[in-house]
């Protein structure tokens, strides 16, 4: 892409309403613009992060054996009733009355049309285990939106939904979405700590949110120091065998909420382990059960001819939430630092002389190779000053910045800058663009 045709009309001040770095840093670089509170415009650069991020939960999930499918953002109020929490949702509901005075409402989560769903297609042992997800923008009236897209009142979420037979086989499709949550968050550079959780308004009573270490994070954090070193499960782990280990191995350490732990929990951890952190709620794990099966009539008939309930969970990923959150968790004084898996374009090209015959001919080099590549790359071909071309590349935070100016090539040298370490390296153009495509390859397996 050139930067002369694509829109990014980046702001140089800082936006006075914004109060963290992510929302700052957001609005800066032109990813999101707020159209009321809580109620955001994603612009083309923040729309391929979002984009990004989307695709490696959908990889994650159905590398984990869930099903892909998309429900509506408008349900009735009817089904909310059927399963007995319209009432009970309170004011962070949005509810809407179509022309033929029939009530419905921005759906805040779909456990309630799923289990409708699945009702009226499945009624036998046969027909479970299955995991269903979907990604789809949802709604919560929330109080007080705030810090940008992380407590937005309109924000995308990936919410997977599981039937099972029984208790015991529910917790294996609970394990699975486990190992595919801490599998998920690593491949986009994150340190996720799983904690036991409160239900809230899903109700059930076993949870688990995934937090995300970052220094601005709204909660604080007191875990085991190995909970956070572990390194993730892996991308070959085998959904089909036990991964109960692989759980039980996290859940065996200790990590609540800093408010909740007490002198016995403080015990619970030698000394030398201890880890008081902040972060970022990014995910919730769900098994609640019967609770919405019940009273919606979603049975299956075993066997040996008798009928249960069908045993579910309900797992959601804030994807638009994560945009944010990575950034709290990767930035300088200068901007962003994307990890490459996010990144909405994999390198920056900078000309330091548009219009000089040499660095215009070595710049256009460098893009067709790199586009050729797959690599995606934004080649800044702006007459703006070298100045604002390097304050702008920082602030959107490429992973590798190719610097193509007249001084430099008299001597047959482009400058290759690493933006999350700043290391600056004088190569041959055709070393620089070998060195960003070993990184890509890297990347891709
Ligand atoms: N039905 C369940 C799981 S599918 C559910 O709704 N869980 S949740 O309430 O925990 O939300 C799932 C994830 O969505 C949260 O972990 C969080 O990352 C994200 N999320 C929740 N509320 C907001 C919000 N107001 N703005 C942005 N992201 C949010």
């Amino acid at each position: 892409m050139r930067l002369t045709r694509y829109f990014l009309p980046t702001l140089k001040e800082t936006p006075a309403d914004a109060q963290i770095v992510s929302h700052r840093l957001m609005l800066r670089s032109c990813m999101i613009r707020q159209e009321a509170a809580g109620i955001y415009s994603w612009l083309p650069l923040g729309l391929k992060v979002l984009r990004n991020i989307e695709q490696i939960v959908r990889e994650e999930q159905n590398r984990a054996g869930a099903i892909e499918m998309l429900m509506p953002t408008i349900q009735p109020a009817e089904l909310w009733r059927k399963s007995g929490r319209y009432e009970a949702y309170g004011k962070e509901m949005l509810r809407i009355t179509d022309r033929h005075n029939r009530e419905m409402l921005y759906g805040p989560t779909n456990e309630d049309m799923i289990t409708d769903m699945f009702r009226s297609y499945c009624r036998s042992y046969k027909d479970v285990p299955k995991l269903l997800y979907h990604i789809q923008w949802k709604f919560r009236d929330e109080v007080r939106p705030r810090f940008g897209v992380m407590r937005g009142r309109e924000f995308l979420m990936k919410d997977t939904y599981s039937f099972d037979v029984d208790a015991a086989a529910a917790m294996k499709s609970y394990n699975r979405m486990f190992v595919a949550y801490l599998n998920t968050f690593a491949r986009m550079g994150l340190k996720a700590v799983p904690m036991r959780a409160e239900t809230g308004p899903i109700g059930g009573d076993l949870s688990h949110e995934f937090i995300i270490l970052a220094d601005t994070g709204e909660s604080a954090v007191f875990c085991h120091k190995d909970l956070v070193d572990m390194p993730p499960p892996g991308v070959d782990v085998d959904f089909d065998g036990d991964l109960q280990p692989l759980v039980d191995a996290r859940t065996a350490l200790y990590a609540a909420t800093e408010d909740v732990h007490d002198a016995a929990a403080f015990a619970a951890v030698p000394k030398d382990k201890q880890l008081s952190a902040r972060g970022i709620e990014v995910g919730q794990v769900f098994y609640f059960g019967t609770k919405y099966s019940e009273p919606m009539g979603a049975k299956i008939t075993l066997a040996d001819g008798s009928e249960t309930p069908v045993h579910m969970g309900s797992y959601g990923v804030g994807v638009s939430r994560i945009a944010g959150a990575i950034i709290e968790a990767s930035h300088d004084e200068n901007g962003i630092i994307w990890p490459m898996e996010i990144a909405p374009f994999k390198v920056g090209i900078i000309n330091l002389r548009q219009g000089d015959e040499a660095t215009d001919g070595a710049c256009e080099t460098a893009y067709q190779n790199l586009c050729n590549a797959g690599l995606e790359p934004l080649y800044d071909d702006s007459n703006e000053r070298a100045g604002a071309k390097f304050a702008r590349m920082d602030l959107i935070g490429l992973p590798w910045q190719i610097i193509i100016g007249p001084r430099g090539l008299k001597d047959g040298l482009v400058e290759i800058k690493e933006r999350a370490s700043g290391a600056r390296e004088s190569l041959p153009l055709e070393a620089a663009l070998n060195k960003v495509a070993a990184a890509y390859a890297r990347l891709n397996g």
